[in-house]
């Protein structure tokens, strides 16, 4: 698992629905609020630190970004929601382009909503849950920054977003401390449906 997701290439930026790559294959997305560490933690997961950009700049990525993993596989770098400093003309054209894409396309398997693990599931948070559910994509949610959090605290994190019932599955996450990286890889494999290599890795509990 971990060789394909180091196997990671960029593959195209789109600002419209028609640049997409050809929708064939799979692939998963990466859907937050803007700074919560989607690009950060797509660098995690593909042990590339450049690969998609970082930023202290809050909306940065404001394009669908393609990355691919192995022959027919991808992940996805979704722009980030929540932003205010953005013109409302911008803001329109890019939730048009999201919930297209959430509608339309074939190749997308599953959402992974990051959330700040110290303040998850925002107003936009919930809307975007509200998407996915509609669009009948499963969701599961990586509450992000969790080095900025004590452990019960984390815990208690945990077990609210756990009672949400749009929500498949939920972990901890943490680009700094690297923590929750096999079990993501795990999770995106499992919604990609990549084989497990027999013997290469240990098996993992599911995720609940
Ligand atoms: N403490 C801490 N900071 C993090 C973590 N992950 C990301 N950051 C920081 O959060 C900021 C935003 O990270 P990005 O990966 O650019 O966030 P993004 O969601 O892609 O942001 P946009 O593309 O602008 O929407 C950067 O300063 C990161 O260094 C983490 O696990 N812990
Ligand atoms: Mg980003």
């Amino acid at each position: 698992m971990e060789s394909v997701f180091r196997s990671a290439r960029y593959v195209l930026t789109a600002h419209r629905f028609d640049q997409l790559p050809p929708d064939r294959g799979a692939e998963v997305a990466f859907a937050g609020r803007s700074n919560v560490g989607k690009s950060s933690v797509i660098n995690a997961l593909t042990d590339h630190r450049g690969l998609a950009k970082i930023s202290r700049t809050p909306g940065r990525t404001r394009q669908i970004n393609f990355f691919d993993i192995g022959a027919q596989w991808r992940l996805v770098d979704l722009p980030g929601y929540g932003f205010a400093r953005v013109p409302r003309e911008m803001k329109r054209h890019w939730s048009g382009l999201l919930e297209r894409y959430l509608r339309e396309r074939t190749a997308l398997r599953g959402l992974i909503i990051i959330m700040d693990a110290r303040h998850p599931l925002t107003d936009l948070d919930r809307r975007m849950l509200d998407l996915a559910r509609d669009a009948g994509h499963p969701v599961h949610v990586v509450l992000n920054k969790s080095d900025k959090l004590s452990r019960s605290a984390a815990a208690r994190a945990l077990a609210a977003l756990r009672r949400e019932p749009a929500i498949v599955s939920v972990q901890l996450f943490s680009t700094v401390a690297r923590v929750g990286v096999d079990e993501l890889r795990t999770v995106i494999g499992s919604l990609l449906a990549i084989p497990e290599v027999p013997g290469g890795g240990k098996r993992k509990a599911p995720v609940s």
